[in-house]
């Protein structure tokens, strides 16, 4: 197992489309490892692989309060349901800036599991608004996206301004 770097907002690399994966093997197996041991590190309850700099669709998550259930949504298709709600999200490629998103409060997600067999799930709640907010990174989408402009700059200022100071 490895902890991967988490690329942060605005490294442009987050901003690449991510590609189906061809055959679960082996390797991709290690990434879903691999992403899940740097999801709990990071105290996340999601984690895209684009946020790690792999551009392949592959999503990890764990919801439970005990870090016991993880979730694995390899070319994850999702079908958006129901009205839609505003919630504050974050993000760990945007750290310590939460703003409110609104999102679907339901969606019909279709995936592969980590052994490669597929399963479909009805979400709605949290784990709805997770997953969505998961398959946007696979399309190198992020919440700040859904602010306004002076927003997402006042934001993207902060950030440059602290990788510079932590270089
Ligand atoms: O993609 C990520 O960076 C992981 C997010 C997932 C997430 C974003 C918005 C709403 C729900 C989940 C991180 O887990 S952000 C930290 C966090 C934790 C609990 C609830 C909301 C945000
Ligand atoms: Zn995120």
């Amino acid at each position: 197992m490895a902890r991967l770097e988490i690329l942060e907002f605005p490294d442009p690399r987050l901003r690449t489309k991510a590609q189906p994966v061809a055959v679960v093997d082996a390797a991709i197996q290690q990434l879903v490892d691999d992403m899940l041991e740097t999801m709990y590190d990071a105290d996340g309850i999601g984690l895209a692989a684009t946020q790690v700099n792999v551009h392949k669709r592959v999503v990890v998550m764990d919801l439970s309060s005990a870090r016991e259930e993880p979730r694995v949504l390899i070319n994850p298709e999702i079908e958006l349901l129901g009205a839609t709600v505003e919630s504050q999200e974050g993000c760990l490629s945007v750290p310590e800036f939460y703003e409110p998103v609104t999102r679907h409060e339901r969606i019909r997600l279709e995936a592969l599991d980590r052994d490669g067999q597929p399963y479909e799930l009805e979400a709605e709640g949290l784990l709805a608004v997770c997953i969505q907010h998961e398959c946007d990174h696979l399309l190198g989408k992020l919440f700040v996206d859904y602010l306004s402009g002076l927003k997402r700059q006042r934001i993207r200022k902060k950030l440059e301004k602290r990788h510079r100071q932590s270089a």
